[in-house]
């Protein structure tokens, strides 16, 4: 289940959004937020940890260590409730919108007495707003935007925090007696990039039991509805969960209903109905005599509609039926497939791991290659420099190949490589000549989202063009929920790829998801490569993986279309991106 860092992380985020509202010191918010992100991202559960062994964890010192020991003891932090009660819960509510941060969330409450976001729209309809200091049309603009997106995103929670529960929920009912299969269906199982709500389908003889055991589940706060066929209970984060159970010979045609979605399960009945057939969640039913053809795997309900297994990424009703019916499914990128993470992080910049900890643990998933991708100097605050880029490329080197190795294959080679920022003329940190020196540039835009449609194309094309850039990492920057993505010609971007040679990144981080299934399909048709990269600053992420090979699959891409899926020569070819071999390797690929 959710582990205790993602309780603590979320307090101390909350606490530096507090000290920010109530007019606290710049530095100490920063420093919450700081401590935030370092325990969320802990590889160890921090209630295993004693007093010294959190304060091992970076950025964490003794006031902060004190306060995880007490909300871990009591469930609270009494300096959190105290602010908590100095700031009314309408200017919360204010502040969940993206674009409005905590000071004018204060400013308005205090001067207008907005308390909710409806009062807010109002407040900026009858331009209350303009003429109060430090706001203007602009920043109702930026509101009016924030707004969106907070109701584009709705209630739905994102890939990782949805399974996450969803896999706790599966463990826990495949331990009821008489449970013969238990799995997760819906968006999830589908990969939508958020989710709604959980689906979970069990097969068995008698439901009462999973029933029972399903509602008195630890995390959930309500039963909203309680069945033989169907219960729906709601967690205490907000997600809801839907459980059914079926008879084990229905187990296919259910799995298949409710994995969705709406729209292919509209096409697939379509098809039923043409053959004399009728498919439902209980089965495929003969019309006419309303006998039972198949039902116990979703290989034969596919089977009997003239169609081969459909991998859920893909039932969207985006031509997989037609391709389906032509045998022309595309042979998804499977995580297995995966021999290379080529962006991630350490703590000389912004991740919170160690190198060699961050190799080690990539060498533990089994890859065949690994690239270190910290920033590079134009991001101010990460303070890099050559010297001290040149200082990790000679640790990189001594690493390289140490790790991993076994039955006499060499370890994990390592490459050595760069996040650089891309300026807002497409520009990137270093010249050429300091640029070769690295494996494989990954560049991206961190900043200036809201240029011009013609200045933002302009800029990644020529950001492509550069015959150092070998991937655009989170090509769009968009933030599920919280920022949209850049105004720009895509269609421009991706040929400019595919002429250049030039990657395009699926970020799998789960707020990310960049580039979104529905650009790959476009890029696909461009015939870019893409490589699917964790962009991994902790440990963790590294796993976030499955989510941008989801992603891969959702955009029907094939293992040859994902860079990181060759071997390690084939992958360095492309990274040369046209120029001659370097002659000055410390040891050939
Ligand atoms: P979500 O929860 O909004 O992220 O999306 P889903 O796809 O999980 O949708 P949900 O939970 O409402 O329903 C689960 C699946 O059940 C859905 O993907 C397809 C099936 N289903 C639900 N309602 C209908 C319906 O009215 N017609 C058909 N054909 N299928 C439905
Ligand atoms: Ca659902
Ligand atoms: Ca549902
Ligand atoms: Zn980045």
């Amino acid at each position: 289940m959710a582990r205790s860092n993602d309780e603590v992380a979320a307090l101390f985020q909350e606490y530096a959004d507090l000290i920010a509202i109530t007019g606290g010191e710049a530095y100490r918010a920063r420093v919450y937020e700081k401590a935030a992100r370092a325990i969320g991202g802990h590889h160890t559960d921090v209630a295993t940890l004693d007093a010294k062994g959190l304060r091992e964890i970076p950025g964490v010192g003794k006031s902060i260590a004190d306060k995880v020991g007490e909300y871990l003891r009591t469930g609270s932090v009494s300096a959190v409730d105290e602010l908590r009660a100095k700031v009314p819960a309408g200017v919360r509510r204010l502040t969940a919108i993206p674009t409005l941060g905590p000071k004018k969330a204060m400013t308005l409450y205090e001067e207008l007495g907005i308390s909710s976001v409806d009062e807010l729209l109002d407040a900026i309809r009858a331009e209350k707003l303009r003429d109060m200091k430090g706001f203007g049309p602009r920043t109702e603009e930026n509101i009016l935007h924030g707004v969106e997106l907070l109701r584009s995103s709705g209630d739905r929670v994102l890939l990782d925090a949805a399974m996450d529960l969803a896999e706790d929920v599966v463990s826990e009912l495949s331990r009821v007696t008489g449970c013969l299969s238990c799995t997760y269906a819906g968006s999830l199982r589908r990969y939508r990039e958020t989710v709604g709500d959980l689906d979970v389908l069990v097969a068995a003889r008698k439901p009462g039991p999973l029933m029972r055991a399903f509602t008195e589940l630890p995390y959930v706060s309500e039963v909203i509805a309680h069945g033989e066929k169907k219960t729906s209970v709601r967690t205490g984060k907000g997600l809801s969960v839907d459980l059914r159970v079926v008879p084990p010979d229905s187990w296919g045609a259910a799995l298949q209903y409710f994995t969705g979605s709406k729209a292919h399960n509209i096409r697939t009945r379509e098809l039923a109905l043409h053959q004399g057939l009728k498919l439902s969640e209980y089965g495929l039913f003969d019309a006419d005599s309303g006998e039972k053809v198949v039902s116990e795997t979703e290989e034969e309900v596919y089977a009997r509609l003239g169609l081969p297994w459909i991998a859920p990424p893909l039932r969207e009703d985006r031509g997989e039926i037609e391709a389906g019916l032509r045998d022309e499914l595309p042979d998804l990128v499977q995580e297995s497939d995966l021999r290379g993470d080529l962006h991630t992080h350490t703590d000389l910049t912004d991740g919170l791991a160690p190198l060699e900890e961050m190799v080690r643990a990539a060498a533990e998933r089994g890859y065949a290659y690994y690239a270190i991708t910290d920033h590079g100097p134009d991001l101010y605050m990460q303070q890099m420099t050559e010297e001290r880029m040149l200082a990790q490329r000679e640790q990189v080197r001594e690493l390289d190949g140490r790790f991993g190795g076994r039955d006499g294959r060499p370890g994990m080679r390592l490459l050595h490589g760069v996040e650089l920022n891309i300026g807002p003329d497409g520009d990137v940190d270093w010249p050429g000549e300091f640029l070769a020196g690295f494996d494989v540039c990954v560049a991206s835009v961190h900043s200036h989202f809201n240029q011009s449609r013609a200045a933002q194309t302009r800029r990644l094309v020529r950001a492509c063009e550069n015959p150092h850039v070998n991937i655009i990492g989170h090509p769009t920057t968009r933030k599920i929920g919280r920022r949209p993505p850049l105004d720009v010609d895509l269609d421009q971007v991706f040929a400019a790829c595919a002429r250049t040679g030039t990657a395009l990144e699926i970020d799998a981080f789960p707020d990310r998801l960049d580039l979104r299934d529905e650009d790959i399909l476009r890029a696909r048709r461009h015939r870019v490569r893409f490589a699917v990269d964790s962009d991994a600053h902790s440990v963790l992420h590294l796993a976030h993986m499955r989510y941008g090979v989801g992603t891969a699959q959702r955009g029907w891409l094939t293992k040859d279309d994902v860079i990181n899926t060759w071997p390690v020569t084939r992958l360095r070819r492309f990274l040369r991106k046209g120029r001659t071999a370097r002659t000055s390797r410390a040891r050939p690929g």
